[in-house]
């Protein structure tokens, strides 16, 4: 597996080199000890959205999340408050890890993606920052910036 950090802290693309490809289909497997955190809590799906599509516009305080996008291609586009940068997660063996403190949105391109998330808590709204001059001032405040 491939790690890289996409911003200073709290971004990972994570790819997989670990594809066993039969004529059944083809099994993609994400491992490293530790990578995900000991717990996963909850799992959603988005689908049956429309191409062109933009969600999320949102921050989290705590928590953190592995996004895989399943059939066709979603761009994430991530903001650490100083840095943004644009991932296209277009084939089953890129995942994304988020934690806590990026803005995100995500932008559907083509009709049949769907988005599979893990996340490492329960829902809570609380834990969400929907309001972009909040969120600048959190993570300036903070110092969470790059
Ligand atoms: C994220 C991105 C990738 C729930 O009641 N329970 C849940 O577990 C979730 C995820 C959402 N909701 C409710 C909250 C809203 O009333 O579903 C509604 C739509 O949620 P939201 O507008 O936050 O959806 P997205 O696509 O903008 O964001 C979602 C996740 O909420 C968010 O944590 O990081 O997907």
């Amino acid at each position: 597996m491939t790690i890289v950090d996409i911003l200073k802290s709290n971004v990972t693309l994570l790819t997989s080199d670990k594809e066993i490809i039969a004529k059944n289909g083809t099994l993609t497997v994400f491992e490293q000890k530790n990578i995900f955190g000991s717990m996963i809590n909850r799992v959603y799906l988005i689908g049956n959205v429309m191409c062109g599509t933009t969600r999320g516009f949102h921050a989290h305080r705590k928590l953190h999340q592995v996004i895989i996008v399943i059939n066709g291609s979603i761009t994430i586009s991530v903001d650490d408050g100083s840095n943004k940068k644009d991932v296209t997660l277009d084939s089953q063996n890129k995942a994304l890890l988020i934690g806590p403190n990026i803005w995100r949105t995500m932008t559907w391109n083509d009709n049949l993606a769907s988005l599979l998330v893990l996340a490492s808590e329960v829902y809570d709204e609380e834990d969400y920052i929907r309001d972009y001059e909040e969120f600048l001032s959190i993570v300036k405040n903070e110092d969470y910036s790059i």
